[in-house]
């Protein structure tokens, strides 16, 4: 393990005014996306969704800091046959890699899932570093009902994100650990606060256990916010202070960066969320933004599957990486969606 590099890394990652875009969607879930606008999911139609967001050139190279691509996407090259990783590294960015396997029913607790794909793990991480990936990426993700999630739950998803990262850095790829609250639900902000703390404080003993070296890795965690049905939900303000308020209970100042899933916020949502916080609090630790959804609406609905509409579908994704760059410094103003 090489911690010099991946330090330089992470820090690469969290760079001022800059972000990730997590275009791992798997071989499902881009297909729920194409079915949105009407688009036939084939490895073409896959390769020119990405092509046409890797090509864009302010996006990549000034606000997008890295980018997770899914196993098809590492190996898979442009229409004029430069390999999209190429693409990604000229404009500055890094290439990172989506190595779960997916959320699986948790044995023995109903309504609660567990991350998998350890198996042969160490293997496809020196392929992957072959393949130019320098970060990677997995998934836990944790449901709020009544009774859940369960100690158990979070502890066995902990127990799988600290082997994924004390694995990956071994092979001096620097770990996104990402344990999703999800928001869907009638809970409140008040009970998110609570399981994301408790998921928090799972995965630090757990890394801390596996001699997981903290400076050389990135959180990828939800904001601390309303269930997606609470009827009485909290403002821009209330989302900011508490999800602050929470990571600073949680996560070691060791850790050089924070960036956020966007989970099923709108756009604009996800981005005023992490202006707010930069504007408002000192910090630790940079905080920034790893959205899929929230950077890629706006391309995907102007795009529509059309080689007519990858110029305005480039456009749209500028604008929302700029947004979001803008964000991570604490300054963007709703007036800039407005102008643009
Ligand atoms: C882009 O979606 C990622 C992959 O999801 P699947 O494995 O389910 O296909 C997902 O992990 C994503 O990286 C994070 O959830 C953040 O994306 P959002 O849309 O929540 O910002």
């Amino acid at each position: 393990m090489n911690k010099e590099q991946l330090e330089q890394i992470a820090n690469g990652m969290v760079a001022d005014g800059k972000g990730i875009l997590a275009a791992d969607e798997s071989t499902g879930t881009i297909k729920k996306r194409f079915d949105q606008i009407n688009t036939e999911s084939t490895d073409d139609s896959r390769r020119d969704y990405r092509e046409l967001l890797f090509r864009s050139e302010d996006a990549m190279s000034n606000w997008i800091s890295g980018v997770i691509l899914f196993d098809e996407t590492i190996r898979q090259k442009a229409k004029d046959g430069t390999p999209l990783v190429d693409l990604i590294t000229a404009a500055g960015s890094i290439p990172g890699i989506k190595v779960d396997a997916g959320a699986q029913d948790l044995a023995q607790s109903p309504g609660e899932k567990v991350t998998e794909g350890l198996d042969g793990l160490r293997g496809r991480f020196q392929e992957y570093y072959q393949l130019g990936a320098r970060f990677a990426k997995w998934r836990a993700v944790i449901n709020i009902a009544d009774h859940l999630p369960s100690q158990y739950c979070l502890n066995a998803n902990a127990h799988a994100l600290a082997r994924y990262a004390a694995l990956a850095q071994e092979n001096n790829i620097v770990p996104i650990v990402e344990p999703e609250v999800i928001m869907d639900g009638p809970h409140s902000i008040e009970r998110c606060f609570e399981v994301t703390e408790a998921a928090l404080n799972a995965l630090y003993d757990a890394l801390y256990e596996q001699r997981v070296f903290l400076e050389g890795t990135i959180l990828k965690p939800n904001m601390v916010i309303s269930g997606t049905e609470n009827t009485n939900r909290a403002n821009i303000d209330q989302v900011a202070e508490q999800t602050v308020f929470c990571l600073k209970r949680t996560v070691p100042s060791a850790v050089p960066g924070i960036c956020f899933l966007s989970g099923g916020q709108s756009e604009e949502e996800a981005t005023a969320h992490l202006s707010a916080m930069n504007a408002n609090f000192d910090m630790p630790w940079k905080l920034s933004f790893s959205y899929g959804r929230a950077l890629q609406q706006s391309a995907l609905q102007a795009w529509l599957g059309k080689e007519e509409n990858v110029a305005a579908a480039q456009s749209a994704f500028n604008h929302r990486a700029k947004m979001n760059g803008l964000a991570a410094k604490g300054e963007w103003q709703a007036t800039m969606e407005k102008a643009a």
